[in-house]
């Protein structure tokens, strides 16, 4: 049975204030649900450590956005998976379709990504997903299966334990229009058989599919309730405790 996992994608949002209120709500609510349910929060880098601290004593793990690939060194600008670790980030956020179109980030980038992550033992969501046209064209599976083996390329099934995949279409993200229960579970399914037949049936049945793009409210059972979904990578509505709660009651 795979736990359900629920991780906020704040993306580039809140301020100071707002974040620190933000994991605040988000923390007296898994308090109030108890251990039924991973939950974690991804908050914007310049933000990770107050939220760290608002979560003190709380089960909801903290979750990075990116990081770069190599130790420390010269690298301006960019962040370090063993600093991710020290201030005590779970979780990292990588193929993330915003990054994939908007910074040009390719399969081998996002695999090497991965591989640093993972050497380190931080978990990984890794976000895979079609564009709208990719859908019309009938290339989603097509789609899914390059991203999967070029992200996933060269890391051995014991690596997957560490690696949550969140399939998020991008006709979806943040669009307000949401996959139906069957485009989801269809993609879901498609992905753990890609798993299945690359590392076999016991790791891919371990494996959490999350599913991401306009999550909310209104439709997280039954999207969360489909057999090959394991929960959600929520933007939008994880920006209020108002909206995320419902989303964490219903997983
Ligand atoms: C997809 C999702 C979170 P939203 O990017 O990763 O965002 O829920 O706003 O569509």
């Amino acid at each position: 049975m795979r736990r359900l996992f629920v991780a906020g994608n704040w993306k580039m949002n809140t301020n100071l204030a707002s974040g620190k209120e933000l994991a605040k709500g988000v923390a007296a609510e898994a308090q109030r649900l108890g251990d039924a349910i991973d939950i974690a929060v991804c908050p914007p880098f310049v933000y990770l450590s107050n939220v760290k601290a608002e979560l003190a004593g709380s089960k909801v793990q903290l979750g990075a956005q990116n990081t770069w690939f190599a130790a420390p060194g010269a690298f301006t600008g960019e962040t370090a998976v063993e600093m991710l670790k020290d201030i005590g980030c779970s979780w990292v956020i990588l193929g993330h379709s915003e990054r994939r179109q908007l910074l040009g980030e390719k399969d081998e980038l996002i695999n090497k990504k991965i591989a640093a992550a993972t050497s380190e033992d931080l978990g990984v969501i890794f976000c895979v997903g079609e564009l709208l046209e990719d859908r019309q064209a009938g290339r989603t599976e097509t789609v899914l299966e390059t991203q999967l083996s070029g992200g996933l390329a060269n890391l051995d099934a014991a690596v997957l334990g560490q690696i949550v995949i969140a399939y998020e279409p991008v006709w979806a993200i943040g669009t307000g229009v949401t996959a139906t229960p069957e485009q989801a579970e269809g993609a879901h399914a498609f992905i753990r058989g890609w798993l299945t037949k690359q590392y076999g049936a016991k790791v891919a049945d371990s494996v959490r599919i999350l599913y991401g793009g306009s999550v909310k409210a209104d439709n997280a059972e039954a999207l969360m309730s489909l057999p090959n979904v394991d929960g959600a990578l929520v933007g939008g509505a994880s920006l209020t405790t108002a909206q995320f709660a419902p989303i964490l009651q219903a997983a």
